[in-house]
């Protein structure tokens, strides 16, 4: 695949926004059972049709991320979801990973596995349709960590299936995600991250991955969420940013940010402070990759109930609309009420 190629499909998914709905089977079961929902295989395939369906979900999204199980997945007509993405003009992606698992010899951190035929199931996943692939690392701080051997171990994990994406034509979406959780303050968030990016970058160069033909998906830079010191919107903004200009290169076309566990309406907020008027151009496009702040709203109506799809879908629409306005610096909390 050539790289003009890459580079156009990393444009294309940044006009707009990404829906991440790649939940593994783990994760959304989790999901469910807090909502009491029956954790079964139709329930899943259920709760993604609702999904990928919502009416002029295309308006608002350039990509949506798909997990293993859904990418094979129909709707109950028998039209793959792939197609019904693909028709709205949503890109479809697919998550590789195999999950963060607990780290032998690191107490406390995690490390992500899924590169054992990793280069079969790329192929796979291109002829279903898809044209990116994501992964994502996790970094907890907290007492000692991250450790470097941790931070390491994902960077070049995440470079090697960065670059066995571009050899299959798919574009790579790197997530090295600096969790929230915990009690650190907002400058020890951007330190860590800092760090992160910097040992990404390099792995990246050293496993000679082409930056024009990837996509990060980082987190944004904020306090600890039981940090005692919360910020203003503008304060995680500037400091996202600041950090962002010191350790991504221009070459990269787009960050698409994860929510990270953030309140709905905060990550729309924050991300729209990042577009302020009164900032000088950035190198690279800035979004949205959100799954937790664009369905916990519309899943908590749905409850496994049908008769709630309409008011779901709503749901669904209205906060990929705030973030798609976001993503342009347009939102306000006005459209809240619409
Ligand atoms: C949807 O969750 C994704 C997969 O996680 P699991 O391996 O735990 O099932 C996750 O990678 C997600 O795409 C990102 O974390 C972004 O999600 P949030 O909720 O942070 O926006």
């Amino acid at each position: 695949m050539k790289i003009k190629e890459l580079n156009d499909i990393a444009h294309a998914m940044m006009v707009k926004g990404l829906l991440a709905m790649d939940e593994s089977i783990g994760t959304c079961n989790k999901r469910f059972a807090e909502l009491g929902i029956p954790q079964t295989e139709e329930y899943r395939r259920n709760y993604r049709e609702l999904l990928v369906t919502t009416p002029n979900l295309g308006s608002c999204l350039s990509g949506a991320i798909l997990s293993d199980e859904t990418i094979h997945q129909h709707t109950s007509d028998g039209i793959p979801f792939v197609e019904i993405l693909v028709k709205a003009g949503i890109i479809p992606g697919i998550k590789v990973d195999k999950s963060a698992k607990d780290m032998a010899g690191f107490p406390g951190e995690k490390i992500t596995e899924g590169l054992d035929g990793l280069r079969e199931r790329l192929k796979e996943y291109y002829s279903l349709g898809a044209r990116f692939a994501k992964w994502r690392a996790v970094i907890k701080i907290g007492d000692g960590i991250p450790t470097r051997g941790c931070i390491e171990s994902n960077t070049y994990l995440l470079a090697r299936y960065a670059a066995l994406c571009q050899e299959a034509g798919l574009v790579p979406m790197v997530e090295p995600e600096v969790l929230m959780d915990g009690t650190h303050t907002i400058e020890r968030c951007a330190s860590v991250t800092e760090e992160v990016h910097r040992s990404l970058f390099h792995q990246l160069y050293e496993q000679r991955v082409n930056l024009q033909g990837i996509i990060l998906k980082p987190n944004m830079i904020l306090p600890g969420k039981d940090c005692p010191v919360q910020v203003d919107d503008d304060t995680i903004a500037n400091a996202t940013i600041n950090c962002f200009l010191r350790s991504v290169p221009a070459a990269v076309p787009g960050i698409a940010f994860l929510s990270g566990g953030q309140d709905s309406k905060k990550a729309t907020s924050r991300l729209n402070a990042m577009h302020s008027k009164n900032r000088p151009p950035l190198p690279w496009e800035l979004t949205f990759s959100f799954s937790r702040a664009i369905e916990y709203p519309a899943i908590e109506i749905w409850g496994g109930n049908k008769d709630n799809l309409e008011a779901t879908q709503k749901a669904l629409y209205h906060r990929a609309c705030c973030d798609n306005a976001a993503r342009r610096g347009e939102y306000n909390a006005a459209m809240e009420k619409e």
